[in-house]
């Protein structure tokens, strides 16, 4: 077992219950998959929640924005023969996809990194605009030169793509649409320019030929990206063999940069891995742990919306430069943290 994650006493942090749902008639199913910034010295989280009105045993309803921004409820009868659940997540219907919880994106501040809560005067934000009716997800945030910036998922029935908005008092927000279209998620920007460029990470899906694997791209201006290498993909036979996707920004390090990622398996198990880029040119992989550094194992992480995941989208580090303070989705329904040592997960890569 090679689970190296010290996970907080109090987990998980926040659970559904903890927060009020954004619109009547709506129950909030999970929350989850936060980013995590620092901001007027306290520590923040944008989180993922996930809405959906109270089911009953004979339907299945679930929410969808309209392009002008207001919820529509779909409401299907569980025996229609042209539905079909893929799992918890997803449903198909008339051969279209749907998601069975619309996501929003929230933020909580806290004092000491455990006890969370809304601040008032800071918007929600939601999905605008026809690239994001099925909503917005698991967003990274990443403080390049003075101004923080939002990669996130957009969800709409044309696909899932990858949206950016940037601001500088989460107050207010530019919109900068889809930097990378469908299929693509997990983008996480890289904190610093790297020989006057941005960089990022980001995950295409190949359907065919190819699969579900981490790249990276640059750009001048961190909306406009190029270059792109593929440079972690599945693992046969491994705990990361169906799909891989980055976590935050990577963290640098003496020995390069690092960064912690999550592989799911053909079962759907989610667990964190890590891997190491090279300073001066991070298209170069320098090294990557075999074994998982964190397994779902605690009951909040096993069961729950969608059970055995643990996925990371945001961390903080300690000004020791070891101390990595992770948060994390546990079982797509709970936020929970666990503080790692940068050092035994270098120590891990092979
Ligand atoms: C997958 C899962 C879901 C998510 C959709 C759209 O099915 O990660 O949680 O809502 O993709 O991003």
């Amino acid at each position: 077992m090679t689970d190296i994650a010290q996970r907080f006493a109090a987990n998980p942090l926040l659970s559904p219950a903890d927060l009020r749902p954004s619109a009547e008639g709506l129950e909030i199913t999970s929350l989850l998959n936060p980013g995590v910034f620092e901001y007027q010295g306290k520590t923040w989280l944008i989180v993922r929640v996930a809405e959906r009105p109270k089911q009953d045993d004979a339907h299945v309803s679930f929410p969808i924005l309209t392009e002008d921004g207001t919820i529509d409820i779909i409401t299907l009868a569980k025996d229609d023969p042209e539905l079909h659940f893929t799992d918890a997540r997803v449903l198909r219907y008339k051969g279209q996809d749907y998601l069975t919880t619309l996501s929003h994106l929230r933020l909580l501040c806290s004092t000491d990194g455990v006890h969370f809560e809304e601040p008032d005067g800071y918007p929600l934000l939601t999905g605008e605009g026809p690239q994001e009716t099925f909503g917005i997800e698991d967003c990274r945030v990443a403080l390049v030169d003075g101004t923080y910036y939002l990669t996130f998922t957009s969800v709409s029935p044309t696909g899932v793509g990858v949206g950016l908005r940037t601001t500088t008092d989460w107050k207010q927000f530019a919109r900068h649409g889809l930097i990378f279209p469908a299929h693509n998620k997990d983008c996480a920007l890289f904190e610093e320019k790297i020989n006057g460029l941005f960089y990022a990470l980001h995950r295409p899906s190949s359907p065919a030929l190819g699969g579900n694997y981490i790249w990276i791209a640059s750009s001048p201006d961190g909306v406009h990206w190029g270059h792109h290498h593929c440079i972690v993909t599945t693992r046969e036979g491994h705990w990361d063999s169906a799909r891989v996707g980055a976590g935050a920004a990577p963290v640098r390090t003496p020995q390069g940069w690092l960064e912690i990622y999550h592989g799911a398996d053909e079962n759907h198990r989610y667990c964190l891995g890590a891997f190491l880029m090279a300073l001066d040119d991070p298209t170069q992989v320098l090294a990557r742990t075999t074994e998982p550094i964190m397994v779902p194992t605690a009951a909040y992480e096993t069961s729950g919306f969608f059970g055995n995941v643990v996925f990371t989208n945001g961390h903080v580090l300690a000004p020791d430069g070891d101390t990595l303070t992770v948060y994390y989705g546990a079982a797509d329904e709970f936020v929970c943290g666990a503080v790692f040592s940068v050092k035994a997960i270098l120590e891990l890569l092979r």
